[in-house]
């Protein structure tokens, strides 16, 4: 088993982004399980790419993207990824998408394959806040989620995909923040329960997730 990790660069007004901080500090395997961590550039138009070349390369078994989001003191837990851009905020190289659809041939959301509700209840067995998500928003972390759905679907690939955005962490100076070594936590024991599921059931395991 591989599970490919990736975080974000910094973006915005911040100097550091919490989910390549906490990819920092994730190991490089769990078990049998090899984990690859790249970063990924906080731009709408190479991102997707970026992501696909990141796929070939490391042939993973599940991707597991982070971002960074000021919108829950905790493990947001993404389900689902839109076909949409739109942004009042320009990403790093300074383009603001307005209302603008990631791929014309493809489906209006993606649902991730993961059980997103056993993996929230495994957090909260373990102390870490977490909750589950219905939108990853319309910035350049949805824009990946969709690309790594999307991908996936439209080839079949025998891969599954996660979203999980972090809140700040105190190094930021922002509110709500959550200590690095914390989330990271959560994050192994996202991947820790990813990797006890019973992978060939694991679509049966989705049509209970709605
Ligand atoms: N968060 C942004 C993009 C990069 C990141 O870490 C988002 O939520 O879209």
């Amino acid at each position: 088993m591989k599970i490919l990790v990736t975080a974000f660069e910094p973006f915005g007004s911040n100097a550091l982004n919490s989910s390549q901080e906490v990819a920092t500090l994730l190991p490089d395997a769990i078990g049998e399980c090899v984990v690859v961590r790249e970063l990924l550039p906080v731009d709408f138009r190479t991102v997707g790419n970026q992501l696909r070349s990141l796929i070939e390369r490391h042939t993973p078994d599940v991707v597991l993207m982070l971002g960074q989001s000021r919108k829950f003191a905790g493990l947001s837990i993404e389900r689902v990824a839109l076909n949409l851009m739109d942004a009042t905020n320009p990403d790093n190289s300074g383009y603001i998408p307005v209302n603008e659809v990631i791929h014309s041939d493809g489906a209006t959301a993606h649902l991730t394959t993961f059980p997103v509700r056993e993996l929230s209840e495994a957090c909260h067995q373990k102390g870490i806040a977490a909750q589950i998500s219905n939108s990853a928003g319309t910035y350049v972390c949805n824009r990946v989620y969709y690309e790594a759905l999307y991908t996936i679907a439209k080839n079949r690939l025998p891969i599954q995909a996660l979203f999980v955005h972090l809140p700040f962490i105190p190094e930021q100076g922002k509110m709500p923040s959550i200590a690095k070594e914390d989330l990271a936590e959560g994050i192994v024991t996202i991947m820790t329960k990813t990797l006890s599921l019973p992978w060939h059931t694991i679509d049966n395991l989705n049509a209970s997730n709605t």
